[in-house]
């Protein structure tokens, strides 16, 4: 061959060879780089260099894989087998596995104290050799545990004098997909569903299902709802059943099950019935023969989730039974299988006279202790509907006698899609840290949403994620990052998010404090600068009515409208919530009650939220009210700025794939910014009459043009 052919050859095989290697996101956290401390490395090689690992059940091979690839991955060594304990073991498994080595340790009694999912990391020294033992209660806890043990090398923490006991705070961790079977997903911004619908049940052996769900695994979520809120009954269809059980067994090994979404008007959709009343006996009888089939085709089947009488969806309010009659004509279904139901709190009444805030308590507060004991009930964070920032729903803390699961939005319907880079972990953090004072200070939702495990021996949080077909699954990068804090939460709810984002910038980048820091400040200010950028001080649904994108305070329709959530005039802007005006104030506990009303002691991210404000009020900080709206929008444009500044910081630091992606949408995401600033300002400029001070960057073009641009995306879904 002559030596030009092999040259290009080579060439060829070079440019392949980095194209395999390019990084696009698609390993999410999980990349398992070599681990580029050479200290930590010879360590973590002489702690890992013989393994004893019998795995004789499904979960415990997916466990020993994934050890597998972390220690070739970032340590370059092969499972290295053995029988006997030898200096540097990796011992892992269950009580059942491992119980000699567990009871030589002293681990025994502690392991029997875990829980279901729990597990032990620990150093030993046996018959003078060093060793560390991964155990779980279950398979299910030894996996988790070796997702921990590997998240310490990824992480590159010290492996020395090692005691970790592990159990999750919150027992159903749950994903919510609003997948539509047709494959689109409702306010889905990363591609197309996962589900393949088509190909199942019998292509479920791919490597999507499976990176997926060790995606989830590794974070401890082990629950997923498999389709849209907004149902179809024929989900319920035996052809379809049998789809989703290939989907259950995908996941089965990372220990998660499949829930479907359950439409109300089944029995009579498909079930060919007259009626879907929970008062009439063929109706019940439908659902537990339903219920029994499912089992007969998914053994494990997680329950259902329901969204009823809301947003036109069906319900048992239809046939004049309250939300309790209907979820526990479900809950009855499932319980002899151990399934539960989660009811969704998200209603309100199509009469805009009605304050929308306070429809969801008023509806569920009086069935507190009405449900069957395997029912939750699911609210959204805040009372109105995945806003930037509200206020927590006063439902928590309220209803003591029922279960409540909280339902958080991972994907960004109401934050940017995925143009824009906000970090979502603070958000969940606010909400899950605030004190409702239900049972005194310290009754955080966070402690309310823990304190079911004690008192009905449930509890949940449920994610509407972000994920689709996108090759990096979420669209833009640092989506990822938000279904990452979504699991770590859920797990543990009282964990910091920033320590969270520390974990997640060493995983999917690096452990370089260079590279580290800029990250971590751009996702620490990242929620906050959206919020001023789009709906600062309390101010909410102003985005664009169809695609939730994009500014459009203006928008006037008969149904909702912008002006129903800020009743701008020319006087004042904001909605009076207090006692003298909707009461919403009245539904929090003391004294949270009496801090949202007062005009003083209201926080300011909530002072339109609760309080109607004139243009020339006198802000803490000694501006007019006016000139504080200004002072914000023009601040989260300049923190755009900022971020993109610090992001330059990485730049040579990181791969030059991730960099562009994440650079060239923080361009996009500046204009946008700029769009809403502009917009929103001279749209609230009609009604207060003020001038935006000359000294600032001024709009870019009239008000006029704003309101007739297109919205970048046209969201044909549910609505149309
Ligand atoms: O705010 C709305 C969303 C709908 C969604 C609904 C809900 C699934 O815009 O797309 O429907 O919330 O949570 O049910």
């Amino acid at each position: 061959m002559n030596t030009k052919i092999l040259f290009l050859l080579m060439a060829a095989y070079f440019s392949a060879c980095c194209y395999l290697h390019a990084e696009n996101g698609y390993e999410l956290w999980l990349r398992y780089k070599p681990t580029d401390n050479t200290r930590l490395l010879h360590e973590y090689q002489k702690k890992n260099k013989y393994i004893l690992f019998p795995a004789n059940s499904p979960q415990l091979q997916a466990a020993k894989e994934e050890l597998e690839r972390g220690l070739q991955g970032m340590l370059q060594l092969c499972l290295n087998e053995t029988e006997k304990v030898k200096d540097g073991t990796l011992i892992a498994g269950t009580l059942q596995t491992i119980a000699p080595y567990c009871q030589q340790a002293l681990l025994t009694d502690s392991i029997n104290q875990l829980t279901d999912e729990g597990y032990i990391i620990a150093s030993r020294k046996m018959e003078k050799q060093e060793v560390i033992i991964i155990a779980g209660k279950t398979d299910k806890g030894t996996l988790y545990g070796i997702f921990h043990y590997l998240r310490l090398m990824q992480t590159q923490q010290n492996l020395d004098n090692l005691f970790i006991k592990e159990n999750p705070k919150i027992s159903y961790r749950v994903l919510n997909h609003w997948d539509n079977l047709n494959g689109s997903i409702e306010r889905g911004y990363a591609g197309y569903s996962l589900w393949n619908w088509e190909r199942l049940p019998m292509h479920k052996n791919d490597d999507r299902y499976k990176d997926y769900a060790r995606a989830n695994a590794s974070v401890g979520i082990n629950g997923v709802v498999l389709n849209n809120v907004n149902a179809e009954a024929k989900s319920l269809c035996r052809e379809w059943l049998v789809k989703a059980s290939g989907l259950a067994d995908a996941f089965r090994p990372y220990g998660i099950r499949v829930y479907l979404t359950a439409k109300f008007s089944a029995p009579k959709e498909i079930g060919g019935l007259k009626t879907a009343s929970p008062k009439d006996p063929q109706v019940r009888e439908w659902w537990k023969k339903k219920v029994q089939e499912i089992y007969s085709i998914i053994p494990d089947f997680g329950g259902f989730l329901v969204k009823a009488n809301s947003e036109g969806q069906p319900g048992p309010q239809d046939y004049g039974c309250s939300h309790a009659d209907g979820a526990n004509m479900l809950a009855e279904a499932l319980e002899p299988f151990g399934g539960i139901v989660f009811w969704r709190a998200f209603v309100y009444q199509n009469e805009r006279h009605v304050d929308r805030v306070i429809t969801g308590y008023n509806e569920f507060k009086p069935l507190d202790g009405q449900f069957n004991r395997n029912v939750f009930v699911q609210p959204k964070n805040g009372p109105i509907d995945f806003q930037p920032r509200e206020p927590f729903h006063p439902l928590f803390g309220s209803m003591p006698n029922t279960p409540l699961s909280m339902e958080v939005q991972i994907t960004q319907e109401n934050l940017g899609h995925t143009h824009h880079l906000v970090y979502l972990g603070t958000l969940f953090e606010e909400v899950l840290q605030s004190d409702t004072y239900a049972n005194g200070q310290g009754s955080t939702v966070s402690k309310i949403l823990q304190g079911y495990e004690k008192s009905h021996h449930i509890s949940a949080i449920a994610g509407v994620p972000n994920i689709g077909s996108d090759i990096n699954w979420t669209g833009q990068l640092f989506g990822q990052a938000n279904w990452y804090a979504f699991g770590r939460l859920a797990w543990n709810p009282d964990e910091k998010s920033q320590d969270i984002a520390n974990e997640w910038i060493r995983m999917t980048f690096s452990n370089e404090k260079e590279v580290i820091a800029p990250i971590l400040k751009i996702m620490l200010m990242s929620r906050e600068t959206y919020v001023n950028y789009t709906m600062p001080l309390g101010l909410n649904h102003i985005m664009n009515y169809g695609t939730h994108n994009g500014p459009e305070p203006w928008h006037d329709d008969p149904v909702w409208t912008a002006f129903d959530y800020h009743k701008v005039t020319r006087d004042s802007i904001g909605i009076n919530r207090t006692k003298t005006g909707s009461g919403a104030v009245l539904q929090y506990h003391k004294p949270v009650c009496e801090q949202f009303n007062s005009l003083t002691n209201c926080p300011q991210e909530y002072l339109l939220w609760f309080h109607r404000l004139p243009w020339n009020y006198s802000m803490p900080s000694g501006r007019t009210l006016w000139n504080e709206l200004v002072f914000h929008y023009y601040k989260g444009v300049d923190e755009v700025r900022e971020m993109q500044q610090l992001w330059t910081q990485v730049e040579g630091k990181i791969d030059k794939e991730r960099y562009r992606h994440v650079a060239s949408l923080l361009k996009y995401q500046e204009e946008e910014a700029i769009w809403w600033r502009d917009a929103c300002l001279l749209f609230f400029q009609e009604y207060s009459g003020q001038p935006i001070p000359q000294e600032l960057e001024q709009p870019r073009h009239s008000l006029d043009y704003y309101k007739r641009i297109p919205f970048p995306y046209e969201w044909n879904g549910y609505y149309d």
